[in-house]
């Protein structure tokens, strides 16, 4: 059988491949990260991804990081699960991961200034211009994808995807922010009707277990 280890934190993007993980239904077992004890910068985090970031799935092995490297992973090796649409066309091909690296590459690192704007520029007053500007960028972002998710359920469209588990979390990130959701109530829906999938049920209730350890542990980070 094949040993798969997630490292993940509460909060963070690892939801993504937590929701694949949970729908394929594979065992696997978790790994917190405690970013608090600065675990991701140890180098014995970094030889699993030298960038020093979750996720990383660790597959017999070997690690796997990147969101984007790792659901294409779980789909090809798990297809029953129906994580990305299959097509023998590689125009189609490169048009899913065209969508999925645009979550990764382009609505990611805008999760990242809303949440984190310090990282980004820490002179008196900078912060909340890297949030205001990150959430101009946001917004246009997501018009196109309020746009879609007027007349489909799902991003791809019927079927949903582990890009869904990706808006997913960019969601539950930016609205957990401050975010006004007021003009988007597609992705709003799309949101509620995520949560009442069993499989991004399951990931949040990891999730919940893990922040209640950190929390005990007094090193639940606050990002
Ligand atoms: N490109 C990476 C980004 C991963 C990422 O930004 N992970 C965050 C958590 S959401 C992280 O580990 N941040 C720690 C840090 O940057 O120090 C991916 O898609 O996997």
């Amino acid at each position: 059988m094949t040993d798969l280890c997630l490292h993940f934190a509460p909060g963070a993007c690892s939801r993504v491949p937590l929701i694949a993980l949970e729908t394929i239904g594979v065992p696997f077992y978790t790994q917190i990260m405690r970013f608090m004890k600065g675990e991701h910068k140890s180098s014995q985090f970094k030889n699993l991804n030298p960038s020093g970031k979750i996720p990383v799935l660790v597959v017999n092995g070997t690690p796997i990081p990147q969101n984007v490297a790792i659901l294409i992973w779980l789909s090809k090796t798990y297809p029953q699960a129906n994580l990305l649409p299959e097509s023998n066309s590689s125009l189609i091909q490169a048009q899913v991961l065209s969508a999925l690296v645009r979550f990764s590459a382009d609505l990611h690192p805008l999760v990242t200034r809303i949440r984190m704007p310090h990282f980004f520029c820490d002179l008196e007053g900078a912060p909340q211009r890297v949030v205001d500007m990150a959430t101009m960028s946001m917004s246009e972002q997501l018009e196109s994808i309020e746009a879609d998710l007027l007349s489909q359920p799902w991003m791809l469209g019927d079927h949903w995807s582990v890009i869904d588990a990706y808006l997913h979390w960019v969601w539950f990130r930016i609205t957990g922010a401050g975010f006004d959701p007021a003009p988007f109530p597609a992705i709003t829906a799309h949101y509620s009707r995520t949560l009442e999938m069993p499989a991004v049920q399951r990931a949040i209730s990891r999730e919940n277990d893990a922040e209640a350890l950190l929390q005990s542990e007094g090193l639940m980070p606050r990002f």
